[in-house]
């Protein structure tokens, strides 16, 4: 559990409650999806909402995933609030309205529960990062999933192989079951060819930071990048900067990584994405471990910068006047 003081978080059964009764209380909008389970056999939930959410609509599709990292526990708040904003101020607020009418928006709350859990077990904070996975042959635990993507998976030292490390990348792309069944969905939603899901956003902390591909490469285009496509991304992470207040920039600025969600979704799978890192600014804030009152504040403010991806998803290039 988390610590007494820290009681406004959700945990992983408080988490399966707000899913649960936003999908009860919303038949028509909110859908719970299987996606697969953890290494140690937790539910890795996925919740769909659109309206009329039965049926497979021909509508441009959205990702948000969640908690990749155990101790940014502030990112399944993230994925509480988007539930909550998109299923109650449907049919009050005009731009939800819009959005949850027009397209067909993923939520995965939580993609490492296990690690999630680790981190608050006992009533104290562990600074856990990976999931709980044993390494092979080893006593080492834990991979961490932002480098376990099977694209230019430990190309170019922005992960480790070391099983004691942070950023340990596993023993092979999708080693971890957690990534295995994200990318499987993520794939499942391949339609006649074509990629359904036109954006995505995977939230972690902390910094303030709105971060697009790609991660392995200080270049700004190449194979796989046009101009065009980098300007989108870049276009559309400046203008969701301007209402939360993030820097934003390429995910290299920060530092180089491999096998990052980020590069996987762009590069295999030419979805736009983003990664953004939340509160706090610096380790002044609190760290990962910032207290629960600030949750309302900093979750509210991506509320525009959501709103803005969803609102382009039907045609991201048109941010810089293009057609696709
Ligand atoms: O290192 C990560 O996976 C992310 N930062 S965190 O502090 N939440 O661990 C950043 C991933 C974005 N990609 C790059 N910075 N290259
Ligand atoms: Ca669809
Ligand atoms: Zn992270």
């Amino acid at each position: 559990d988390f610590p007494p003081s820290d009681s406004g978080y959700h945990d992983y059964d408080e988490l399966t409650d707000v899913v649960d009764k936003v999908v009860a209380d919303n038949p028509d909008l909110a859908a719970k999806v299987g996606v697969g389970s953890s290494y140690e056999g937790r539910d890795l939930m996925a919740v769909k909402i659109t309206s009329d959410v039965g049926t497979d609509h021909d509508r441009p599709e959205v990702l948000f995933t969640h908690s990749q990292h155990a101790r940014e526990h502030l990112t399944v708040e993230m994925a509480v609030y988007l539930l909550r904003m998109l299923t109650e101020d449907y049919g009050t607020d005009p731009r939800v309205t819009e959005m949850v009418d027009t397209r067909e928006i993923w939520i995965l709350p939580n993609v490492n529960p296990d690690g999630s859990e680790h981190d608050i077990a006992g009533g104290s904070y562990k600074s856990w990062r990976k999931n709980r996975q044993p390494a092979p042959g080893g006593w080492a635990v834990g991979t961490d999933l932002n480098r376990n993507w099977d694209y230019n998976w430990g190309c170019c030292g922005g992960s480790s192989g070391s099983p004691w490390s942070q950023t340990y990348r596993g023993t092979a792309p999708e080693s971890a079951p957690e990534v295995r069944q994200v990318a499987d969905f993520v794939r499942s939603r391949v339609v006649g060819g074509e990629q359904q899901i036109t954006a995505a956003i995977d939230f972690h902390t902390y910094g303030e930071l709105i971060l697009w591909p790609y991660g392995y490469t200080y270049d700004e285009t190449g194979p796989g990048m046009s101009r065009d496509e980098y300007d989108t991304h870049a276009e559309l992470g400046r203008l969701m900067a301007g209402s939360n207040g993030y820097t934003p920039q390429q995910s290299s600025d920060l530092y180089v990584t491999d096998g990052t969600i980020n590069d996987w979704l762009w590069g295999e799978q030419r979805i736009f994405n983003y990664t953004f890192e939340m509160y706090p600014s610096g380790s002044g804030g609190g760290g990962f471990y910032p207290g629960d009152e600030i949750i309302d504040r900093e979750t509210d403010r991506n509320r525009e910068a959501v709103l803005d991806l969803l609102g382009y998803a039907d045609c991201p290039y048109r941010v810089i006047d293009k057609e696709d």
